[in-house]
């Protein structure tokens, strides 16, 4: 799994639910859905419950790279460090729209600043995925009620026409 967020979405709980929108990759990993030793979450900067919030997914051997890290680091570490990780296996990609800094998608229901540009986010998904064993893809959490001139719907739809290019290009040169 490569997942592009503001938050792990890894609590075994969200106002007391089991499956509820902060809760969907702790159940992945429980219910053996992804593979953590080949998963990664990036740009995770949201505010946590508790300073061990990320102990959970970090000890189930997922990789974390904050929305820190990432800046530090920059799109063309991160791009080598995504795939590295991923290397040959099949990837599903979750792409959650408060990634992206508030700036660039206000519309949704957690913004959260410190994160990147929409440019940036293009370089990322081209880095990652271009040549990788795609096998699906969502874009969650835009939310036209709080969009301000379909800013935020139109990164997700661009976003999701980027894959599906890139899915695309795969196949041709397969
Ligand atoms: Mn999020």
């Amino acid at each position: 799994m490569l997942h592009f967020d503001a938050h792990s979405d890894t609590i075994p709980e969200y106002f007391g639910r089991k499956y509820n929108h902060g809760t969907p990759f702790y159940w992945a990993i429980e219910e053996g859905l992804i593979k953590p030793e080949h998963s990664i979450q990036v740009g995770i900067r949201g505010p946590l419950y508790s300073k061990d919030a990320l102990d959970y997914p970090k000890n189930k051997g997922l990789e974390i790279i904050t929305g820190p890290q990432l800046h530090a680091m920059g799109v063309t570490e991160a791009v080598k460090a995504i795939r590295s990780r991923i290397n040959d296996q099949p990837v599903y990609v979750t792409f959650d729209i408060d990634f992206l800094d508030a700036a660039y998608a206000p519309g949704t229901g957690t913004p959260e600043i410190g994160g990147i540009t929409t440019h940036q986010a293009l370089q990322l998904m081209v880095g990652s995925c271009l040549g990788m064993n795609l096998k699906g893809m969502d874009l969650v959490e835009v939310l036209p009620a709080n969009d301000n001139a379909g800013i935020t719907a139109l990164a997700g739809a661009s976003l999701i026409h980027l894959f599906l290019a890139l899915v695309a290009k795969g196949v041709e040169e397969k």
